[in-house]
């Protein structure tokens, strides 16, 4: 039994939340940029911040943006690897890994499939199921898509232009190993998360502001195949109106909260 730190959340889950929890054999939790929001990593919609205040991120999250400027974009990916590795996982995050762990040597499971990509949750100690957006440290190369795995330094303040290093297979410029818009997600990891969200007894949608697809259809495939869905977001979203049970709550209170609820319950389940 993993001691619950007693509820120390200055909310209380709501009971149907709760119980919807506490019945479930397998939780899959869909997290978006609201999910590091208090971990101080700006979500995508926030403005950005310092030198990168004038630019769009859904300009700049393009291949097109990438052909017409590698050093720019590249300078752009530098400063939030260096904003996400400054940054600690929240309690929200923290949470769900003490979840999964009490959970787990009873068969049951909490799942995560993300949007996001830092890397906030691992370091929270969760097994990420999938990064449908893939991840700010994978660098590869943009042409024979070989790994780069030599550090990449974060200069002390930011600057605007950085050469993206080359290939050491084919001398080609290595590229974030993120998914742009107008790219494809990678296959495996979008068709793991839509697996286990329509197979999940409860979803729950948090930190996102259901406007990116496909990942934003993850919640409605879940409900269309009879599971209920939570969304966790201080407001409502693209989202809102599809779904069964709203928690109008940041994620670093409210899953503290839900989690602590869910295990005063005991782990075994019903
Ligand atoms: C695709 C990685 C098939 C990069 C990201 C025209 C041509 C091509 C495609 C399209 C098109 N028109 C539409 C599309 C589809 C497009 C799309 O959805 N566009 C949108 C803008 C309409 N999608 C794609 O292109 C995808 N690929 O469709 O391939 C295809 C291919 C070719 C042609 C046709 C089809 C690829 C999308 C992936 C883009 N890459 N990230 C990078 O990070 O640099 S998306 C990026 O933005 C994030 O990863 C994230 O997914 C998204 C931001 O969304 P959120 O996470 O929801 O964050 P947001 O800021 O929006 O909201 C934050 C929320 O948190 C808010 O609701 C807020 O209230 C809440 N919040 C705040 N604080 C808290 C909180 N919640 C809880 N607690 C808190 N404390
Ligand atoms: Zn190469």
């Amino acid at each position: 039994m993993v001691p619950t730190s007693p509820s120390s959340s200055p909310v209380a889950a709501p009971a149907d939340i709760v119980s919807l929890a506490r019945d479930a054999r397998t939780v899959v939790v869909l997290t978006g940029a609201g999910m590091s929001a208090e971990s101080g990593v700006p979500t995508f919609r926030d403005a950005q911040t310092g030198l990168w205040a004038r630019f769009d991120p859904m300009e700049l999250a393009t291949p097109e943006a990438w052909k017409r400027d590698r050093a720019f974009v590249w300078a752009w990916y530098v400063w939030r690897m260096g904003l996400v590795s400054g940054a600690r996982p929240n309690a929200g995050h923290r949470a769900l890994a003490r979840w999964a762990d009490a959970w787990h040597p009873h068969g049951r499971h909490v799942r995560i499939a993300t949007q996001n990509v830092d890397d906030l949750h691992e370091r929270a100690g969760s097994e990420v199921l999938a990064h449908v957006h893939g991840s700010l440290f994978a660098h590869r190369c943009e042409r024979c898509d070989t790994p780069y795995e030599d550090p990449v330094v974060t200069p002390e303040s930011p600057v605007e232009r950085i050469e993206p290093p080359s290939c050491a297979r084919c001398g080609a410029a290595v590229r974030p190993g993120v998914v742009w818009f107008g790219e494809m997600l990678p296959e495996g990891e979008f068709a793991a998360a839509l697996d286990a969200a329509t197979r999940a007894d409860l979803v729950l949608v948090v930190g996102t502001s259901g406007i990116v697809h496909p990942f934003a259809g993850l919640p409605l495939a879940a409900r269309d195949a009879g599971v209920p869905v939570v969304e966790v977001n201080p407001v409502d979203t693209e989202l809102t109106h599809l779904i069964d049970y709203r928690w109008r709550a940041g994620a670093a209170v409210a899953l503290p909260a839900l989690v602590d609820a869910v295990l005063s319950a005991g782990v075994v389940g019903r």
